[in-house]
């Protein structure tokens, strides 16, 4: 080969590799560093002995569920678990599927609900849900069916589950390796869906009679309010889709907003697609869970080495009342800080809702 031609063609393959999507820039830079226990914080083992641990909720008297993702709804009793299940769900665990998110009705325990988000098999298909359950003493049993018909696979299943601060019930999806069905309206794959505590369609969603609040996400994996009400959103970005890799994201939630997966990647600046808040270029950094202590928000990264999982601690600046991520971290508003054990292997583990009253130990692991 010429030396030129063979010149040419290295340089085209070091440049952006994806004729597909729109691949713009990092929103702000968001270093990882290993640093000390942040002050005030408490890392230590709560419970263990749990088999792949996905979510954990409090109640407001202080006990707390996990789920187990083959299937089982756990609790947690003055920092004992409870031998005995509160519930089983019926799962279809594979890769990464399986009962995943959990959700505390907003009035519990006058309304003795709880919410769980699985991967099951349903007329011969694989596809996700979320259910309620009835709390009755120490069990609780199936209630009926909040939303039906998620795409369901062996990866990404979303799983992530949360009232907000509206009363209302958020559910993150996953796009289940199809990207295409992050843009389609039609399909509740990788969207962001908000349902009433009894699974209508509030009446103040963007797309009448849809339960798609927004959309063109890849894989949400975490949901988190501010105390403001913002509500941030964490999600898995490409793992060799498109030719592209990494930008897992941290997203604020507009109504209706779209996201861009699979058509942008990074922060474009586009009117028709959501800028993320933060974008990880890294490829170590796929987020999990994320959950607010004080104006701190933290990201729980499973990462691949289980030796070294750990969460990112990002600290918010504020903007008329707003919460954000300094545009301009070397002034100091932007304090990014990894905390580095106390996560089992591949846990997505996170607390969804933080002890508002306790230690806030579960916050900052
Ligand atoms: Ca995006």
């Amino acid at each position: 080969m010429p030396l030129a031609v063979a010149l040419i063609l290295a340089v085209s393959l070091a440049g952006p590799v994806c004729a597909q999507a729109l691949v713009g820039d990092q929103p702000q830079r968001v270093a990882e560093r290993m640093v000390p226990e942040p002050p005030g914080i408490l890392v230590a083992s709560w419970v263990e002995g749990l088999e792949a641990p996905w979510s954990l909720v409090f109640l407001p008297d202080g006990r707390a569920l996990v789920s187990e993702r083959p299937g089982r709804i756990r609790m947690i009793e003055q920092g004992r678990l409870r031998p005995q299940p509160l519930a089983f769900v019926e799962s279809a665990q594979g890769g990464e599927g399986g009962l995943m998110g959990l959700a505390v009705h907003p009035r519990f325990p006058q309304q003795s609900f709880i919410y769980a988000m699985h991967t099951h098999r349903e007329a011969g298909r694989t596809t996700n849900r979320v259910i309620r359950l009835i709390v009755e003493g120490g069990t609780a049993r199936f209630d009926r069916a909040i939303v039906s018909g998620i795409p369901g696979a062996r990866n990404h299943n979303g799983g992530r589950i949360a009232f907000g601060p509206d009363g209302h019930l958020y559910v993150g999806t996953g796009e289940i390796f199809e990207a295409d069905r992050a843009q389609d309206p039609a399909d509740l794959g990788g969207k962001l869906l908000r349902l009433t505590a009894d699974g209508g369609v509030p009446a103040d969603n963007p797309i009448p009679g849809s339960p798609i609040y927004s959309l063109g996400h890849r894989n949400i994996q975490g949901l988190a309010w501010h105390p403001s009400g913002t509500l941030f959103v964490s999600e898995h970005g490409p793992s060799g889709e498109l030719g592209l890799r990494a930008w897992d994201e941290i997203n604020v939630i507009r109504r209706g907003g779209n996201y861009g997966w699979p058509k942008v990647v990074g922060a474009v600046g586009r009117a028709e697609f959501v800028d993320p808040l933060v974008a990880f270029r890294d490829s170590s950094t796929p987020p999990s869970g994320v959950a607010f202590w004080n104006d701190a928000l933290f990201v729980a990264q499973p990462g691949a080495d289980p030796h070294r999982p750990g969460s990112d601690r990002l600290d918010l600046a504020r903007q008329r009342g707003r919460p954000l991520v300094c545009q301009q971290p070397q002034r100091g508003c932007l304090r990014p800080a990894a905390r580095r054990r106390g996560w089992a292997r591949r846990s997505p583990l996170f607390a969804d809702q933080q002890p508002r009253r306790s230690r806030p130990a579960a916050a900052g692991r």
